[in-house]
């Protein structure tokens, strides 16, 4: 990795990093864990510029934050910034975060589902509770969300909450983010009484990962700063598209996969492959 500093020429985000074997067992055991400085600050500043001007140009919903509902109000969403310009598909096609992704899904190799901005803006509200792989028309639960700040996140604003031991249990409801799936899991919350974990305060360039499965929320921003992450979203290579049985997977299988037919290996030209074993030998 190239040390912190300046902005720098150009980062080389292909290169291995050494996954700490606590984050791997956390992974597993929680469907979640924190990989800390896994990009640098000077390698965040040099891309930092084109993913905010991605994001405003990609963003879906431009309504003043009062006037959107509570997903709206959640963050400024845009997804597939990897087209862009070559910096931001530089770091969406990264090799060294997609081999930690693999690595915490103990598979051979990984593709690229979509990736998305999620900047939450000052007075932005809470991410409600969801599962995301309610939206992937995918047929394995080897997929892996990177969720990696580009600015400093104090405690004040804080990540996301993680619902430990989730990601083991499949799906949990056919909600879709905004207030029914908050409602709904909120209660569940308090009926399982599962452990909530999360990682933050977090440095520029500190990561997340979370499994398809793993139930998750965020706090609101009230602080006065833009809390802009980045998130890349993988899935393990060979995996099939499933039957289009939801408005929001059928959505996903558009938008994501290429309009590809259920039933097809997930290999559409949306979707390279990232990171391979073979690509190390
Ligand atoms: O950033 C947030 O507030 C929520 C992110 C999230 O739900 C995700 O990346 O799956």
């Amino acid at each position: 990795m190239t040390p912190v500093g300046d902005v720098i020429a150009e980062p080389d985000f292909d290169d291995r990093v050494d996954l700490d074997p606590d984050a791997r067992d956390l992974f597993r055991r929680s469907g979640h864990c924190v990989v800390r400085g896994l990009a640098t600050a000077a390698e965040i500043a040099t891309v930092k510029p084109s993913i905010d001007a991605g994001t405003e140009a990609r963003r879906w919903d431009r309504r003043p934050l009062e006037e959107r509902d509570t997903y709206g109000r959640a963050f400024v969403q845009a997804g597939g910034i990897v087209g862009h310009d070559e910096r931001t598909r530089r770091f969406v096609l990264g090799r060294r975060f997609a081999r930690v992704a693999a690595e915490l899904l103990d598979v051979d190799g990984v593709r690229l589902y979509h990736d998305q901005a999620l900047y939450k803006e000052p007075g932005g509200g809470f991410t409600p509770w969801h599962q995301d792989q309610v939206y992937w028309p995918l047929d394995t639960d080897r997929t892996v969300t990177m969720w990696m700040p580009l600015v400093d996140i104090p405690r004040e604003i804080g990540g996301m909450v993680f619902a430990d031991g989730t990601h083991r249990l499949g799906n949990l409801s056919e909600e879709v983010i905004g207030d029914a799936s908050q409602r709904f899991f909120d209660d569940l919350v308090r009926e399982r009484d599962w452990t909530l974990s999360s990682h933050g305060p977090f440095a520029v360039g500190d990561a997340t990962f979370h499994t398809g499965w793993t139930l998750h929320s965020a706090p609101a921003n009230n602080t006065d700063t833009m809390r802009a992450v980045m998130t890349v979203i993988y899935f393990a290579d060979g995996a099939r598209i499933t039957p289009s049985d939801h408005p929001a997977r059928e959505l996903d299988r558009l938008l994501w996969l290429g309009g590809a037919p259920a039933g097809s290996v997930a290999d559409s030209e949306h979707n390279p492959l990232v990171w391979h074993r073979s690509f190390d030998e």
